[in-house]
Order: structure tokens, then C-alpha cells, then sequence
């Protein structure tokens, strides 16, 4: 096709045709062509208009295109957009204050995607359990989960317990402890001198949005004190506002060692992502041990520091909390035999079914709400943190309307 096809305008079926017939077929994406969006509504090519229940899995905490972080965009985008780090800027220095006033952490050190951060931040384990904790060389431990979402990455996928995420992708990194969810004595049995770190979710929002026992974290926590061992939560999906408090282990007042960040840390504009820590644990990072040619560029700070502006001026983690549990009741009042669960914190919901969730998403789609299975049975509700009470009452009476023509 040349360049003037490529701008004439294309059909919602030339786009998709255009797309199965060139990209990699990694994704099997809901027939919605998306065109533009504002706040919590996106518009397809045709100028139909749906209320997006994902947002693109909570990265879009601040709704889309929000207008204060689109200035500051521009503004610096017309400024510098890429130093590197083997130069200072004056917007990194900001978002590293900006991390420490929402964190409790003393530092943070920047990355683009979550993998990423991710990555980042078993590097940063691996290296204290040697450097300050004293495990002997190569035999450092961290214990993750079973059904875990950590990202893409050869490393992180060694630790998946998915077999997809794995089929055909090995050989494997080695040095991770997979125990089960929600079981405490599991991690009690665990841990060993070699373990530097316990790596979690504080929510399985992948895995079908799995709410751990309350107190679980909490003795998790004590665990990692009691034992020397580091807690890093990843954040990533569940921080920033998602579960109704800035970060989902405030649901337990605990402190993790570790926090890693990446999504709504720009509110969708720009992948940027972040790993948190103190001084006695980000210090085992010297010049030229780690880095990243894009990771803390001031495109992406300046960006990021608006976002999480954007969060706090606009009480984005209080309307999370009420509006999600106003959400959660409706949700759980809706009557059906295919229901099994409803469950959530905040605005991240799941409702587990008794059969496949994919054709209730695409009943949803056509009746204007956006929302994604997770793991078959779960459909994932998860709406920017922007949406109104009246955003969701509409949205209320579709999902009941959908679930109900399945019984
Ligand atoms: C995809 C899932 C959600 C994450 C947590 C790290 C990352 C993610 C807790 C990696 C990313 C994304 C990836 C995206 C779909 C989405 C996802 F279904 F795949 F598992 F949200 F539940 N930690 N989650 O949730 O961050 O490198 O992607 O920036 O299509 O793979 P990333």
C-alpha cells in the first residue's frame, strides 16, 4: 500500500484486514478500531462511542488525554525530550522527589515499561542479597507466586506459571522460589538463608483479580523483617488510585521495601516506569551497573509529574474508593446463574463466571462498554479513576442487561 492509501481514511474492516495482514498475531484484540478518546469515553472510526471499563489495564488511571497532562506534553516536548544519563536534566530530579513524597521511599530509579522496572528491581534484590545481606555468589533466592504477572521478559516469564507465557521461550533464568498465593505457611516454609526477596503482587489482578486474606501481606511483611528478607511489591496495575489508596499494600499499613510502578505513573501518555527503595538497598547500584537510554528522560518526568499531580488535585484515589464500592454493590446485586463471584477493591473488579467471559465482553463491546476477559472466566472491570457516578450507572444498566441475556 503507498503513502496515500495509508492516509485516506480506512474502513473499520480495511484497518483490521491491514492489521492481521502485517503485525505479528501476538494479540487477539476485541474488533474495535479506536480513533480518538477523551476522559473515560473512546470513539471508534465509525464515531461510535464506548465507555472504556479497561483502561488499557490501568494505565489510564487519569482518564484519557487528560488535558493537563497533554500541556505539559507539548511544552516539554518543544523543550528536550531525551538527555540521557550520561547528562543531568531538570525534570528527573523533580519526579525523584515526587516518587519519594507518594512512596515513603528515600529513592527511585527510573525505567520505561513495567517489565522493565520489573527487572529492574530482581537486579536490585539479587545484588543486596550479595553485596549487604552476605548470600554466597549465584545463590541468591527470590520467592514469587503461582499465577503471577510480572511482564514479558525471558526472566520473568522463567517464573510464570502460565504455560503459554513459557511454551517455546526457553531456557530459563534460574533462582525463583514459586510457593502459592495466599497461603502463609507456604512462604513460612520458603524461606531460606539464600532468600533475598519476596516478590508479589498485592493483588492478582491478572491472575483473575485475586484478593489475598487480610493480614496475609501484613505477615508477609514480618516475614521479610523477621528473616532479612526484601518485600517488593509490584505496583504497577494496582498503585496509583487503582484499588481506592494510592498504593494496594496501604490496605494493611505496611511499608514494603521495594515498590515498582510503570501505567498510570504517566496517566497513558508515555511508557514510563520506576523502581522505589532505600538508601541501604538502592545503594548497591553504582555507576554503570544498570540503565536504560530512555529511563528517566525528561519527556517522560515532566510527563509523570503531572500524572501523579493529576491523581492527587483531582482526589483521584478517594473517587476510586467510593465509586468503587458503590460499583461492587450494584455489580454483586446483579442476579444470575452464570455469576460465581464478584469481587474487587476500588475500581479494579472482577466478575468471575461460570463460563467463558470473552462473548459477554463482546456483547458488552456492542452495547458500547469496553472491558477484557482475564484467564476465560473473569471479565475485568477497571474504568479510568475519572469516571462519573452517572458514567457508571450507564454502564451499570448494559452489563446487567448482557449478563442477564446469557442466563
Ligand atoms: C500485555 C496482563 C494485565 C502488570 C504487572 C508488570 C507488568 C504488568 C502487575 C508489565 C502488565 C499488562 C501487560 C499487557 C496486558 C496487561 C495485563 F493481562 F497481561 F496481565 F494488566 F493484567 N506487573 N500488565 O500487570 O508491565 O511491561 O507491560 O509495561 O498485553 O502484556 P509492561
Amino acid at each position: 500500500m503507498n503513502t496515500d492509501t495509508a492516509n485516506a481514511t480506512l474502513s473499520t474492516q480495511e484497518l483490521i484486514n491491514l492489521e492481521e495482514q502485517y503485525g505479528a498475531h501476538n494479540y487477539h484484540p476485541l474488533d474495535i478500531v479506536i480513533d480518538h478518546a477523551e476522559g473515560c469515553w473512546v470513539y471508534d472510526v465509525d464515531g461510535k462511542k464506548y465507555l472504556d471499563c479497561l483502561s488499557s489495564y490501568s494505565a489510564l488511571n487519569q482518564g484519557h488525554c487528560h488535558p493537563r497532562i497533554l500541556s505539559t506534553l507539548i511544552e516539554q516536548a518543544a523543550k528536550v525530550t531525551l538527555t540521557s544519563r550520561a547528562f543531568r536534566n531538570n525534570q528527573l530530579p523533580l519526579l525523584y522527589k515526587a516518587l519519594s513524597d507518594i512512596s515513603g521511599l528515600s529513592r527511585a530509579l527510573p525505567m520505561n515499561s513495567g517489565a522493565e522496572a520489573c527487572e529492574t528491581a530482581i537486579k536490585m534484590a539479587r545484588k543486596w542479597g550479595y553485596k549487604v545481606k552476605g548470600i554466597p555468589e549465584n545463590q541468591a533466592e527470590i520467592i514469587v507466586f503461582e499465577n503471577n504477572f510480572h511482564g514479558r521478559t525471558i526472566s520473568i516469564i522463567s517464573f510464570s506459571t502460565e504455560h503459554q507465557y513459557k511454551d517455546g521461550f526457553g531456557p530459563f533464568t534460574p533462582g525463583f522460589k514459586i510457593i502459592p498465593y495466599d497461603d502463609i505457611e507456604a512462604v513460612k516454609n520458603a524461606i531460606n538463608p539464600n532468600t533475598c526477596a519476596i516478590f508479589i503482587e498485592p493483588i492478582q489482578a491478572e491472575a483473575g483479580i485475586l484478593i489475598p486474606k487480610e493480614g496475609y501481606l501484613k505477615q508477609i511483611s514480618e516475614l521479610c523483617q523477621q528473616n532479612n528478607v526484601l518485600f517488593i511489591a509490584d505496583e504497577i496495575q494496582t498503585g496509583l488510585g487503582r484499588t481506592g489508596k494510592m498504593f494496594a499494600f496501604q490496605h494493611e499499613n505496611i511499608q514494603p521495601d521495594v515498590i515498582v510502578v510503570g501505567k498510570a505513573l504517566s496517566g497513558g501518555f508515555y511508557p514510563v516506569s520506576a523502581v522505589m527503595a532505600n538508601d541501604s538497598v538502592m545503594g548497591v547500584f553504582n555507576p554503570g551497573d544498570h540503565g536504560s537510554t530512555y529511563g528517566g528522560n525528561p519527556l517522560g518526568c515532566a510527563v509523570a509529574r503531572t500524572a501523579l499531580e493529576v491523581l492527587k488535585d483531582e482526589n483521584l484515589v478517594e473517587r476510586s474508593a467510593t465509586l468503587g464500592k458503590k460499583f461492587l454493590a450494584e455489580l454483586k446485586n446483579i442476579q444470575s446463574p452464570r455469576i460465581v463471584e464478584v469481587r474487587g477493591r476500588g475500581l479494579l473488579i472482577g466478575i468471575e463466571l461460570n463460563t467463558k467471559a470473552r462473548p459477554f465482553c463482546e456483547a458488552l463491546k456492542a452495547e458500547g462498554v469496553l472491558c477484557k476477559e482475564t484467564h476465560d472466566y473473569v471479565i475485568r472491570f477497571a474504568p479510568p479513576l475519572v469516571v462519573s457516578e452517572a458514567d457508571l450507572d450507564w454502564a451499570l444498566v448494559r452489563i446487567k442487561k448482557v449478563i442477564e441475556s446469557f442466563s
